[in-house]
Order: C-alpha cells, then sequence, then structure tokens
C-alpha cells in the first residue's frame, strides 16, 4: 500500500512539475510585479514619485498632480487630440468621447486611476491596477489574462513632453484606455494574456513581439482608410504622424510573421502591421495561440476570474 501510495504521490509530483507557476486568481498578481529598469541617465528624472506598493481590492490610490505636471499634460493632450480626428480607428474615437464625458478627461485634468477604471469596469470588465514602471513581459503579459491593466501614475518629465523613455500615465490614459473600453480588443488583449501564461521564455517572447505590433504599434483598415489602435501610436504625436505619412513600410497583420519580426523601442517602427479589422486579429492571434504546445490546458472562469489547469496526461 505504502508503495502505491508513494507511485501516486510520484505521478502527481511529475505531473504537477509540467506546469510552472503563474498567477491563477486576482490576488496572485501582487507576485508579478518585476520591473525592467531601463533608466537613461542623459535624462535627470524626478518624475517616479509615485511608487505604490498596494495590494490588490485596496482603492486607487488618489494623486494630487502639480500645476507643472497639468501643463505637461495639458500639452499632450491638446497636440494629439487635434490628430485623432483624422488618425484614430472609430473605436478609439468612441471611447475617448465617452472619456470627456465621464471620466475628467480634458486639458487642464489629469484624470484618476479610480475613475477611469470604473469606467472601464462597466464596459469590458477590464480594471486598472497601478503599476511602478515597466514590468517584465511575463509579469505585465499575465494580468491581461485576468483583464487587469497595468497602469503607472507618474507623468513624464516636463522638459521632454513629447517623449517618454517609458510608460507614463500620458501613455497609459491616452493610449491604451480607450481601446480597452472596445470589446473585441478586450478579448484580444486577454487572449494574449491567456496564452502567455505558463509558456516558455522564447514564446513569451514572440508574444510580447505581438503584442508590440498591435497593441503598442498596430494600424487597421477602416472604410477604405488606414487609421491607428495601437497605445504606442495614438500616445506620440511624432510617430503618430509618421506612421500614417505613407513613408514606412506596412505589412497586413499575420502572426506568424509578426511575432518573429525585429521591433524597435529607441525609434519609430521600421515597419508596421496593419489588421484587417480588430474581429480579424483577434481570430488570426487565437488560431496562433491554439498552436502553442504546453504540457497542460487552461480555462479562464469569468465568473470567479480564475483560471482553471486541466492537465493532460
Ligand atoms: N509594463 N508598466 C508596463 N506598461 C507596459 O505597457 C508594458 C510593461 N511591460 C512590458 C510591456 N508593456 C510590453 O512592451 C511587452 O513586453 C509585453
Ligand atoms: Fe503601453
Amino acid at each position: 500500500i505504502t508503495t502505491l501510495k508513494r507511485v501516486a504521490k510520484d505521478v502527481k509530483a511529475s505531473r504537477e512539475d509540467k506546469v510552472p507557476w503563474f498567477p491563477r486568481k486576482i490576488q496572485d498578481l501582487d507576485k508579478c510585479h518585476h520591473l525592467i529598469t531601463k533608466y537613461d541617465p542623459s535624462l535627470d528624472h524626478d518624475t517616479c514619485h509615485i511608487f505604490s506598493l498596494r495590494y490588490r481590492g485596496d482603492p486607487l490610490p488618489h494623486i494630487e498632480y502639480t500645476a507643472q505636471e497639468t501643463a505637461t499634460w495639458g500639452e499632450v493632450y491638446r497636440k494629439l487630440r487635434s490628430l485623432y480626428p483624422t488618425h484614430a480607428c472609430t473605436q478609439y474615437l468612441d471611447a475617448f468621447q465617452q472619456l470627456e464625458k465621464h471620466c475628467g478627461y480634458r486639458e487642464d485634468n489629469i484624470p484618476q486611476l479610480q475613475d477611469v477604471s470604473r469606467f472601464l469596469k462597466e464596459r469590458t470588465g477590464f480594471q486598472l491596477t497601478p503599476a511602478a514602471g515597466l514590468l517584465s513581459a511575463r509579469d505585465f503579459l499575465a494580468s491581461l489574462a485576468f483583464r487587469v491593466f497595468q497602469c503607472t501614475q507618474y507623468i513624464r518629465h516636463f522638459s521632454s513632453p513629447m517623449y517618454s523613455p517609458e510608460p507614463d500615465c500620458c501613455h497609459e490614459l491616452l493610449g491604451h484606455v480607450p481601446m480597452l473600453a472596445d470589446k473585441k480588443f478586450a478579448q484580444f488583449s486577454q487572449d494574449i494574456g491567456l496564452a502567455s501564461l505558463g509558456s516558455s521564455e522564447e514564446e513569451i517572447e514572440k508574444l510580447a513581439t505581438l503584442y508590440w505590433f498591435t497593441v503598442e504599434f498596430g494600424l487597421c483598415k477602416q472604410n477604405g482608410l488606414i487609421k491607428a489602435y495601437g497605445a504606442g501610436l495614438l500616445s506620440s504625436y511624432g510617430e503618430l504622424m509618421y506612421a500614417l505619412s505613407n513613408e514606412p513600410e506596412y505589412k497586413p497583420f499575420d502572426p506568424e510573421v509578426t511575432a518573429v519580426h525585429p521591433y524597435q523601442d529607441q525609434a519609430f517602427q521600421p515597419v508596421y502591421f496593419i489588421a484587417e479589422n480588430l474581429e480579424d486579429a483577434r481570430v488570426k492571434l487565437q488560431n496562433y495561440t491554439m498552436k502553442i504546445k504546453k504540457p497542460f490546458a487552461l480555462h479562464y472562469d469569468p465568473f470567479t476570474s480564475r483560471i482553471e489547469v486541466l492537465n493532460t496526461p
């Protein structure tokens, strides 16, 4: 009997060995906060003062921004807003209008994460959680599996309002948030997140690259025109104009190709990938992620916001 028990235990243990640790419930995201430091010494930053050690379930911290921080936001907001009607996709424009109406999106006001998070939760179930800076791709993508978006709360330095080496709240609030209010886009984002759970480093790298060319720098067709849906574009005046200028190279979005394409994080992208539409991008991504080999299957239960792991023998 003891031998049998030990064999049973060994079988169980070896099955468990095949399943690496990854978050299975929202609270587990407290363990997913590994920061990547990309400090640029030429910029003497004093902007990272809003570090919050905070746990899921706590209210989102209310930030009193300084007049200077609000002025920086205002400059970014005014310039970008003038480009949106011609450059942003309709999903973005619809949500942006709602955010101006309900969430304090204004030139003279930096929206509070709590208001924005409540807005998103009502529309797509996405919620915001504060992040202290650039997170590892694995940690960042994992949160998307739970429809949680890791959001910085500090703002870029006033000396360079049109450029930030790391994500700041101009990028999150103007780039990411409006798209996360769209149902199809929210599903697309969660699907990348779910695919990342328990994936190899190599696969994470590919998913991060896919994320880069879609969620950050994606373009799509709309009424015979090309429009932007990527947050890196919608939060950068210079690159948003460049991306739609016909100067760069364009390729159709194809996950197999896009996932291994080299990308640029120090300059404008050399190439942009164009999706037929967001639904088509979602279906193509799903076909891609289904081919990722894992020794177990995952199921997300939307009622409990938990991941269920189904061991495959
Ligand atoms: N971390 N805070 C934060 N915000 C992002 O937008 C972000 C990140 N880490 C990685 C990342 N984005 C992506 O570029 C991919 O590596 C997933
Ligand atoms: Fe981003």
